[in-house]
């Protein structure tokens, strides 16, 4: 999963992205010239692999990761704010966005927009990203008319349904609703991922704090709760967690202790996102490897087989699947089948957390 840290100059961007990644990141030049994104890479931490490494004895213990994207400043950034001209095609392409809102009071550190103020800056954000889509939809509609002129008879009705598609979902951007909000028929929501438009990624928003005070809430702001309900949260002090994030293991863990912050800041950007995304974990085990695989909570057993391989939906029997707890509980597989607690699966089983699954498959 790719997750694409945005916000306003001097919000904190950076410094949260140093405290996610632990300083362990890599620049590449797609930010443009003289100006590097910067990528880091998260495993996302999750008990129960070593606990059934302990089990299994795996060769090998492997968690899905998150990477984490930190998207240069732009001089020609304009009224965009960074959201604009090349980052555009950068935010087309992750599967969410960590928006940084400054909430932390810093004399010494310009604030483009005066004084602190995370609901207007989040209002300012969320208006960059639906002014970016609704450029792009017109650009569309246009292309679209033209195109429907020329086109030939059996052509059109698609181009037509698209461009009624794209009209409509602009009018609603135009609203206020953007398109995370709004609800499309499949059809529809195909004819428009070739717009790939910004306003359809989830949101976490990442309140960065000071080192006391309150910590903000979404429903505090002074936004359209729809908008709030439909956003993620979470507070963390960035710069503290950066701070933190540069210490040993032992001398981590005994600051946090003092200050109070025991759970890292990246576990509760982790499970927030996960929470905004409907993300869920299934686990599977073997003496090569016991994995984690995140999938959309409820995929249909076949597509998360698919997860790990193609030929395994193509070639999708049935899942067996004992849930994590039960497992543990019986202490084998064999023993969750006597027990009962063991079941056997069809293509449509709806994934949930904690499940331990063995895909059996025809290749
Ligand atoms: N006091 C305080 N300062 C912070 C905090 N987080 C970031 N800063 C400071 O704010 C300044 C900007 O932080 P960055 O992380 O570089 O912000 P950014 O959003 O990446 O900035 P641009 O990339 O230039 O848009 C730096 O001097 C940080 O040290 C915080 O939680 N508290
Ligand atoms: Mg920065």
């Amino acid at each position: 999963m790719d997750i694409a840290i945005i916000g306003l100059p001097q919000s904190g961007k950076t410094t949260v992205f140093d405290a996610l990644t632990r300083g362990q990141s890599s620049a590449t030049g797609s930010g443009g010239p003289g100006a590097q994104m910067r990528v880091g890479v998260v495993k996302v931490p999750d008990p129960r692999v070593g606990v059934l490494a302990e089990m299994y004895e795996p060769k090998k213990l492997v968690y899905p990761e998150i990477k984490y994207l930190d998207l240069p400043g732009q001089e020609d950034s304009g009224p965009y704010r960074g959201i604009g001209g090349r980052n555009r095609n950068i935010l087309q392409e992750v599967d969410a966005y960590l928006m940084v809102l400054r909430a932390f009071n810093d004399p010494g550190v310009h604030n483009p927009l005066g004084g602190v103020d995370p609901g207007r800056d989040l209002a300012n954000m969320l208006s960059e990203l639906a002014l970016s889509d609704l450029e792009v939809l017109e650009r569309a509609l246009e292309r679209l008319d033209d195109s429907i002129k020329k086109s030939k008879a059996q052509e059109r009705p698609v181009r037509v349904r698209q461009l009624e598609a794209a009209r409509m979902v602009k009018e609603r951007l135009e609203e206020g609703v953007p398109l995370r909000r709004q609800e499309l028929t499949s059809s529809q929501a195909e004819f428009l991922t070739d717009f790939q438009l910004l306003t359809a990624k989830p949101i976490i928003v990442a309140f960065n704090t000071g080192e006391s005070g309150p910590a903000p809430d979404l429903s505090k702001l002074d936004i359209d709760p729809a908008e709030a309900a439909s956003l993620g949260q979470v507070s963390l002090c960035g710069k503290l967690e950066a701070d933190l994030a540069t210490m040993t293991g032992e001398e981590e863990t005994l600051f946090r202790q003092e200050l109070g912050v025991e759970e890292p800041a990246t576990e509760r950007v982790i499970r927030a996102s996960y929470e905004t995304l409907g993300l869920v974990s299934f686990l599977t085990i073997g003496d090569d490897e016991v994995r984690a695989w995140s999938v959309p909570h409820g995929l249909a057993a076949q597509k998360a087989a698919g997860t790990i391989h193609t030929d395994f939906y193509r070639g999708f029997i049935r899942a067996e699947v004992i849930p994590y707890d039960d497992l543990v509980r019986c202490g084998s597989i064999a023993q969750g089948r006597k027990e009962g607690v063991l079941r056997s699966e069809g293509k449509t089983y709806p994934v949930q957390d904690g499940d331990v699954i063995d895909f059996l498959i025809n290749v």
